[in-house]
Protein backbone atom coordinates (compact mmCIF):
# COMPACT_ATOMS: atom_id res chain seq x y z
CA UNK A 1 0.00 0.00 0.00
CA UNK A 2 0.96 3.43 -0.25
CA UNK A 3 -0.21 6.72 1.33
CA UNK A 4 -2.09 9.59 -1.05
CA UNK A 5 -1.09 13.06 -1.44
CA UNK A 6 -1.20 16.13 -3.34
CA UNK A 7 2.54 16.42 -5.37
CA UNK A 8 1.89 19.90 -6.88
CA UNK A 9 3.94 21.42 -9.03
CA UNK A 10 4.44 25.19 -9.52
CA UNK A 11 6.58 27.16 -12.06
CA UNK A 12 6.19 29.70 -15.38
CA UNK A 13 4.83 28.35 -18.40
CA UNK A 14 7.53 26.06 -20.26
CA UNK A 15 9.45 25.12 -16.96
CA UNK A 16 8.05 21.39 -17.67
CA UNK A 17 5.34 20.88 -15.15
CA UNK A 18 3.43 18.73 -17.29
CA UNK A 19 5.78 16.85 -18.61
CA UNK A 20 7.71 15.92 -15.04
CA UNK A 21 4.12 14.96 -13.44
CA UNK A 22 3.46 13.04 -16.55
CA UNK A 23 6.72 11.29 -16.25
CA UNK A 24 6.23 10.51 -12.66
CA UNK A 25 2.26 9.05 -13.30
CA UNK A 26 4.32 6.59 -15.44
CA UNK A 27 6.79 5.17 -13.05
CA UNK A 28 3.83 4.92 -10.51
CA UNK A 29 1.67 3.16 -12.78
CA UNK A 30 4.67 0.92 -13.11
CA UNK A 31 4.86 0.37 -9.46
CA UNK A 32 1.45 -0.13 -9.27
CA UNK A 33 0.28 2.87 -7.48
CA UNK A 34 -2.67 4.61 -7.81
CA UNK A 35 -1.93 8.15 -9.36
CA UNK A 36 -3.75 11.04 -11.53
CA UNK A 37 -2.36 14.18 -13.22
CA UNK A 38 -4.83 17.31 -13.10
CA UNK A 39 -3.04 19.70 -15.78
CA UNK A 40 -4.67 22.56 -17.90
CA UNK A 41 -5.48 20.02 -20.82
CA UNK A 42 -7.76 18.20 -18.16
CA UNK A 43 -8.74 21.16 -15.64
CA UNK A 44 -8.96 24.09 -18.44
CA UNK A 45 -10.64 22.71 -21.15
CA UNK A 46 -13.61 20.83 -18.55
CA UNK A 47 -14.00 21.71 -15.10
CA UNK A 48 -12.62 25.42 -15.39
CA UNK A 49 -13.23 26.47 -18.94
CA UNK A 50 -14.97 30.04 -19.11
CA UNK A 51 -11.95 31.04 -16.60
CA UNK A 52 -9.03 33.31 -17.88
CA UNK A 53 -5.88 34.59 -17.00
CA UNK A 54 -6.76 37.56 -14.47
CA UNK A 55 -5.38 37.06 -10.82
CA UNK A 56 -8.71 36.90 -9.62
CA UNK A 57 -9.62 33.66 -12.35
CA UNK A 58 -6.06 32.07 -11.44
CA UNK A 59 -7.03 32.29 -8.26
CA UNK A 60 -10.24 30.53 -8.45
CA UNK A 61 -8.54 28.28 -10.94
CA UNK A 62 -6.68 27.00 -8.36
CA UNK A 63 -9.25 27.36 -5.60
CA UNK A 64 -10.83 24.80 -7.47
CA UNK A 65 -8.12 22.54 -8.89
CA UNK A 66 -7.63 22.28 -4.75
CA UNK A 67 -10.55 21.22 -3.87
CA UNK A 68 -10.49 18.13 -6.52
CA UNK A 69 -7.40 17.74 -5.82
CA UNK A 70 -8.51 16.71 -2.07
CA UNK A 71 -10.93 14.64 -3.52
CA UNK A 72 -8.15 12.73 -5.13
CA UNK A 73 -6.54 12.28 -1.35
CA UNK A 74 -9.98 11.23 0.15
CA UNK A 75 -9.97 8.46 -2.85
CA UNK A 76 -6.38 7.13 -1.76
CA UNK A 77 -4.76 8.55 -4.79
CA UNK A 78 -1.15 10.39 -5.32
CA UNK A 79 -2.47 13.74 -7.49
CA UNK A 80 -0.18 15.68 -9.70
CA UNK A 81 -1.05 18.82 -10.51
CA UNK A 82 0.62 20.89 -12.86
CA UNK A 83 -0.55 24.60 -13.07
CA UNK A 84 1.89 27.85 -13.03
CA UNK A 85 -0.21 28.81 -9.44
CA UNK A 86 1.57 32.21 -9.21
CA UNK A 87 0.32 33.44 -6.39
CA UNK A 88 1.96 31.92 -2.69
CA UNK A 89 -1.48 32.66 -0.71
CA UNK A 90 -3.75 30.44 -3.44
CA UNK A 91 -0.89 27.57 -3.28
CA UNK A 92 -1.29 28.00 0.82
CA UNK A 93 -4.56 27.64 0.98
CA UNK A 94 -4.70 24.53 -1.01
CA UNK A 95 -1.45 22.99 1.32
CA UNK A 96 -4.12 24.00 4.48
CA UNK A 97 -7.14 21.94 2.78
CA UNK A 98 -5.03 18.48 3.68
CA UNK A 99 -3.43 17.38 6.59
CA UNK A 100 0.63 17.79 7.62
CA UNK A 101 2.51 16.29 4.88
CA UNK A 102 -0.11 15.69 2.03
CA UNK A 103 0.63 18.60 0.26
CA UNK A 104 3.91 18.43 -1.71
CA UNK A 105 4.92 21.57 -2.88
CA UNK A 106 7.37 20.60 -6.04
CA UNK A 107 8.74 23.88 -7.47
CA UNK A 108 10.03 23.44 -11.04
CA UNK A 109 12.41 26.21 -11.33
CA UNK A 110 13.57 27.19 -14.44
CA UNK A 111 14.61 31.07 -15.73
CA UNK A 112 12.62 33.00 -17.80
CA UNK A 113 15.33 33.38 -20.18
CA UNK A 114 15.24 29.48 -20.65
CA UNK A 115 11.36 29.20 -20.91
CA UNK A 116 11.89 31.46 -23.00
CA UNK A 117 14.27 30.09 -25.27
CA UNK A 118 12.06 27.11 -25.06
CA UNK A 119 8.86 28.16 -26.06
CA UNK A 120 7.13 25.10 -27.21
CA UNK A 121 4.16 26.83 -28.41
CA UNK A 122 4.94 30.23 -29.27
CA UNK A 123 2.95 32.07 -26.58
CA UNK A 124 5.90 34.22 -25.08
CA UNK A 125 6.82 35.45 -28.57
CA UNK A 126 2.76 36.47 -28.65
CA UNK A 127 3.15 37.78 -25.22
CA UNK A 128 6.25 40.13 -26.18
CA UNK A 129 4.40 41.51 -28.98
CA UNK A 130 1.77 42.26 -26.70
CA UNK A 131 -0.92 40.00 -28.18
CA UNK A 132 -1.55 37.84 -24.87
CA UNK A 133 -2.04 40.07 -21.75
CA UNK A 134 -1.06 39.31 -18.52
CA UNK A 135 1.70 36.47 -19.24
CA UNK A 136 2.78 35.28 -16.41
CA UNK A 137 6.72 36.01 -16.03
CA UNK A 138 6.21 38.78 -18.74
CA UNK A 139 2.66 41.25 -17.50
CA UNK A 140 1.75 39.18 -14.49
CA UNK A 141 3.88 38.02 -11.64
CA UNK A 142 5.22 34.96 -10.78
CA UNK A 143 5.81 34.21 -6.82
CA UNK A 144 8.61 31.78 -5.99
CA UNK A 145 7.52 29.85 -3.21
CA UNK A 146 9.68 29.87 -0.13
CA UNK A 147 9.80 26.83 1.01
CA UNK A 148 8.96 24.12 -1.19
CA UNK A 149 9.48 20.34 -0.07
CA UNK A 150 11.01 19.67 -3.74
CA UNK A 151 12.73 22.30 -5.72
CA UNK A 152 13.30 20.65 -9.42
CA UNK A 153 15.91 22.84 -11.42
CA UNK A 154 14.81 21.63 -15.31
CA UNK A 155 17.30 23.65 -16.97
CA UNK A 156 19.86 21.45 -15.24
CA UNK A 157 18.37 18.27 -14.41
CA UNK A 158 16.81 15.79 -17.29
CA UNK A 159 13.25 14.71 -16.65
CA UNK A 160 14.64 11.20 -15.24
CA UNK A 161 17.21 12.60 -12.58
CA UNK A 162 13.94 14.83 -11.44
CA UNK A 163 11.87 11.65 -11.29
CA UNK A 164 14.37 9.93 -9.11
CA UNK A 165 14.35 13.10 -6.95
CA UNK A 166 10.64 13.08 -6.35
CA UNK A 167 10.59 9.39 -5.68
CA UNK A 168 13.32 9.49 -3.24
CA UNK A 169 11.47 12.06 -1.49
CA UNK A 170 8.42 9.99 -1.56
CA UNK A 171 9.80 7.14 -0.30
CA UNK A 172 11.97 8.84 2.71
CA UNK A 173 8.09 10.53 3.68
CA UNK A 174 6.82 6.66 4.11
CA UNK A 175 4.25 7.92 1.14
CA UNK A 176 5.44 4.90 -1.43
C1 LIG B 1 0.20 32.26 -18.44
C2 LIG B 1 -1.06 31.30 -20.11
C3 LIG B 1 -1.66 32.53 -20.37
C4 LIG B 1 -1.26 33.64 -19.59
C5 LIG B 1 -2.50 31.11 -21.75
N1 LIG B 1 -0.34 33.45 -18.62
O1 LIG B 1 2.61 26.63 -21.37
P1 LIG B 1 1.17 26.35 -21.34
O2 LIG B 1 0.35 27.53 -21.97
O3 LIG B 1 0.65 25.04 -21.80
O4 LIG B 1 0.74 26.59 -19.88
C6 LIG B 1 0.20 27.88 -19.67
C7 LIG B 1 -1.19 27.69 -19.18
C8 LIG B 1 -1.29 28.26 -17.77
O5 LIG B 1 -2.49 27.87 -17.16
P2 LIG B 1 -2.54 27.54 -15.60
O6 LIG B 1 -3.90 27.04 -15.31
O7 LIG B 1 -1.40 26.68 -15.24
O8 LIG B 1 -2.30 29.02 -15.00
S1 LIG B 1 -2.62 29.53 -13.51
O9 LIG B 1 -2.12 28.51 -12.57
O10 LIG B 1 -1.90 30.81 -13.39
O11 LIG B 1 -4.07 29.71 -13.38
C9 LIG B 1 0.08 28.56 -21.03
C10 LIG B 1 -1.38 28.98 -21.13
O12 LIG B 1 -2.08 28.34 -20.05
N2 LIG B 1 -1.61 30.41 -20.99
N3 LIG B 1 -2.56 32.40 -21.39
N4 LIG B 1 -1.80 34.86 -19.77
N5 LIG B 1 -0.12 31.14 -19.15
Amino acid sequence: GHRSAILWFTGLSGAGKSTLANALEQQLFNQGVRSYVLDGDNIRHGLNQGLGFSDDDRKENIRRIGEVAKLFVDAGTIVCTAFISPFKEDRKRVRELVEDGEFIEVYVRCSLEACEQRDPKGLYKKARAGEIPSFTGISSPYEEPDAPEITIDSDQQTVEESVETILTYLKGKNIL
